[in-house]
């Protein structure tokens, strides 16, 4: 069976109704726009907003904190790279080498695990022939100021195109770099364990394939359309969330060799090949998750399309419904990013200046 590619990352229209599944013991399908504790969920409750930083964004895609506090945004269009420290941005500089056109520009950052000692941001972005992967020195001046030298491409070659281009990256517990790519609108690639879109990668900090990877190449799993979060729960097992077409948003547990289905299949269709999302969001206008944080075992995604932060607990390998919150009140939020202080950022998209809320620590 194969799902018509219509909907697009969020922009669909038409998208049905339906239920929104966990897979846990005690799931509870709490619908759209469900605030406040809910069964099944550890009794969460609506995290605190702290603060909203109007910082004049415009369309940022990634934000990672460096060890001093100072937070680092990406901006898609812009292929600027802000830094905002006590609420206040300042620009950093243009990344050269970036095109960016639809949904391809600047995308996502990933901080070095040795950034203490080699100073590495790694960038993710579409550049005028693919979407590629390179690192940046980033470092202090005597004012405080940042600055970064020239870009050391460390992988090319990922498809590119008007839309589905991925673009998280983010090193892992076992200090690989996974990145989540998308299917860039071509249907064979997802399928193809030698090609390169429609996938979750894992590479060495300089860029060659992790050793030990399924395929004794680059890729670690397949059969993603347009991968858009990566977290690890505590136990070190990898969660990621991906946009469907103008059905079935999903979460995955990813691991190793696995096969999400797309463009066969979407969703939880419990076919033997193909590994079930965890949780499944029927209509893209509820969701089309993007950025993806865990915290012990609960996850948190941002809406783009749903407008709204969606929470979900997981139980070793199993999600629980996930649980809305926000709905409609900030409109569209890219990214959920861990803080310092053990709380939230949450990156507005597309509100035309975009902005951050800070929320608190989960309760
Ligand atoms: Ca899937």
């Amino acid at each position: 069976m194969a799902i018509a590619l219509s909907g697009c990352t969020g922009e669909g229209t038409d998208a049905p109704t339906g239920s929104i599944t966990g897979t846990g013991p005690g799931a509870t399908e709490p619908g759209p726009g469900t605030t406040g504790p809910t069964p099944g969920t550890g009794g969460a409750t609506t995290p605190e907003i702290q603060a909203r930083l109007d910082l004049q964004l415009n369309i940022p895609w990634a934000a990672v904190f460096l060890p001093n506090g100072t937070a680092v945004i990406s901006e898609r269009d812009s292929a600027l790279l802000k830094a905002v420290k006590d609420g206040r941005a300042t620009t950093i500089g243009q990344v050269p080498g970036v095109t960016p056109g639809g949904e391809g520009g600047l995308l996502g950052l990933a901080l070095s695990p040795d950034f203490p000692t080699d100073n590495y941001l790694y960038l993710y972005f579409t550049s005028v022939q693919d979407n590629r992967i390179a690192r940046v020195k980033l470092t202090e001046e005597p004012d405080g100021s940042l600055v970064f030298g020239d870009p050391d491409v460390v992988f090319t070659g990922i498809p590119k195109a008007g839309t589905h281009n991925g673009g998280r990256i983010r090193f892992g517990p076992d200090g690989f770099l996974y990145v989540g790519t998308g299917d860039s609108q071509r249907r064979d690639q997802p399928q193809d364990p030698n090609a390169l879109g429609g996938k979750i990668l894992r590479l060495t900090a300089d860029g060659a394939p992790a050793p030990g990877n399924p395929f004794g190449n680059a890729v670690y799993s397949l059969g993603h359309r347009n991968v858009q979060g990566l977290a690890w729960d505590s136990d070190g097992r990898l969660w990621a969330s991906e946009f469907g077409p103008n059905v079935n948003d999903e979460l995955n547990l990813i691991v190793a060799g696995g096969n999400y289905g797309w463009p066969a299949v979407t969703g939880a269709p419990h076919r033997a090949e193909y590994r079930d999302a965890k949780v499944v969001w029927p209509s893209t206008a509820d969701s089309s998750p993007s950025g993806l944080e865990i915290v012990g075992s609960t996850a948190f995604l941002g809406a783009l399309r749903g407008q709204r932060l969606w929470s979900v607990a997981l139980s070793g390998d199993e999600a629980h419904a996930p649980v809305a919150y926000f709905t409609g009140k900030y409109g569209r939020i890219r990214d959920v990013i861990r803080t310092p202080e053990g709380g939230f950022w949450l990156l507005s998209n597309n509100q035309n200046p975009d902005f951050v809320l800070i929320l608190a620590p989960p309760a």
